[in-house]
């Protein structure tokens, strides 16, 4: 017998088929964000971050242009297996001869069609899109959407319409409705004297970018946030702020893991919207401590999420999305890393025992469900996700000498 085949055996101890869990883990779209190769400025003329986000540490190799940067995309892509689509922000138009000509207020379809061709190429599942409030000079006083200086609102409600519109092309060209998310970092620093008036434009805003789009093809979200570096004291768009404005419009919520107090749990959340929406966005992360998007490990509060995904059958409904940047280590490897790991969880969790797991509980018989979710912790899961690793002809536990080789010949030349 193989590894596989007496994972598969011990298993059905418990009552789960593993062949179906491979089957379904495969069919999950996990949306990866472009911006963990370069930092997240993107490349149309920032060349630092701002908004109160930030990245920490030097390693060499950052993607500086449009073919590094899908060059990367590439060997990452290849080393995570399953349903991929690409997650894009508005900074990475490529705008070639109209760079400097066109702002952000003006960019179109046309600027992302290489991206689309790149991620046709790939075979992937689609491109979801995030218009880029920040990392720019229209952001005045650290706020855009919410100012109250009308030409910078304006400026950046034009924006977020372009985008819809993109947004709008980029479902049409895939056949699969795009995830729009809308974060802006519009806070202040310290104590404001005025919370109402920054939230009520930051609504008229919405309600004109969100005036006339294509729902079909498009599914607008908002990410709310706690506070951001430099935005400590207040953040216009919080979560009542959000959660409220999405039910009354009948959009998404988009929940950051990195974006509650410390004792909050998206894993609670995600089943507390479900009640109430189709569905749910999220940007899967790693905050330690602070928002500090540290690369996705395979911890409990990761499994708890892609639990409360596949028990609930929501796998059609919660758009899964990476958020996490890191500039210490490579930068690839932490791709893979996260969007490994996102599989490895939803896989986990399609093992679980979940019906007979919810029949104790609704039966109110405790200790068999301590015990059971206690003894399923250590049934041989690392042989199950070998076999999808294979079956998927990606890498197994030695991907990261892949990586190392694609640093020695393409990143540790880079200036
Ligand atoms: C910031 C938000 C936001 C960004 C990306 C780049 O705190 O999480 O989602 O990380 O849009
Ligand atoms: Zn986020």
């Amino acid at each position: 017998m193989t590894y596989y085949e007496i994972a598969k055996k011990r298993y059905a101890d418990f009552g789960v088929d593993t062949e179906t869990a491979l089957r379904k883990v495969a069919e999950i779209p996990i949306g990866i964000h472009c911006w963990q190769g370069d930092d997240v400025i993107g490349f149309d003329g920032s060349e630092s971050l701002s908004g109160g986000i930030q990245t920490t540490g030097n390693y060499p190799g950052r993607a500086r242009t449009f073919e590094e940067l899908k060059s990367d995309i590439k060997v990452a892509f290849s080393l995570i297996p399953g349903k991929k689509r690409l997650n894009l922000h508005a900074s990475y138009a490529i705008l070639g001869e109209d760079k400097g000509k066109v702002d952000r207020d003006g960019y179109t379809y046309r600027y992302f069609e290489p991206w689309v061709e790149f991620a046709k190429e790939l075979g992937l599942d689609g491109i979801d899109f995030n218009p880029t409030f920040f990392g720019h000079p229209k952001m005045k006083d650290g706020l855009s959407l919410s100012s109250p200086d009308e030409a910078t609102r304006k400026f950046w409600v034009e924006h977020g319409k372009r985008c819809m519109e993109i947004a709008a092309d980029l479902g049409k060209a895939f056949k699969k409705p795009c995830l729009v998310n809308i974060w802006i970092p519009d806070g202040f620093k310290d104590v404001p004297s005025d919370r109402l008036g920054p939230r009520l434009r930051l609504k008229k805003s919405l309600d004109e970018i969100l005036e006339n789009y294509e729902r079909e093809w498009v599914i607008p979200a908002v990410e709310s946030k706690v506070f951001g570096i430099g935005v400590e004291s207040y953040t216009v768009g919080s979560n009542e702020f959000y959660q409220n404005y999405a039910a009354e419009k009948g959009i998404c919520c988009l929940l950051d893991n990195g974006h509650y107090h410390p004792l909050e749990y998206v894993s609670d959340k995600i089943p507390a919207l479900l009640a109430f929406y189709d569905r749910v966005a999220l940007h899967v992360t790693r905050g330690v401590r602070w928002d500090s998007d540290h690369v996705v490990l395979f911890e409990d509060e990761l499994k708890e999420i892609a639990k409360e995904i596949v028990r609930n059958d929501a796998t059609e409904r919660v758009l899964i999305g990476l958020d996490y940047f890191d500039a210490s280590i490579n930068r690839i490897a932490a791709w893979v890393t996260g969007g490994r790991n996102m599989q490895k969880a939803l896989l986990f969790a399609l093992l679980q025992p979940n019906a007979e797991l919810k029949a104790l509980q609704d039966s109110a018989r405790f200790t068999e469900l301590m015990n059971l979710q206690e003894e399923v912790k250590t049934l041989p899961f690392g042989a199950v996700w070998e076999e999808y690793l294979s079956r998927a002809g990606v890498v197994g536990a030695d991907w990261l000498s892949e990586v190392k080789k694609y640093e020695k010949e393409v990143l540790s030349k880079r200036g």
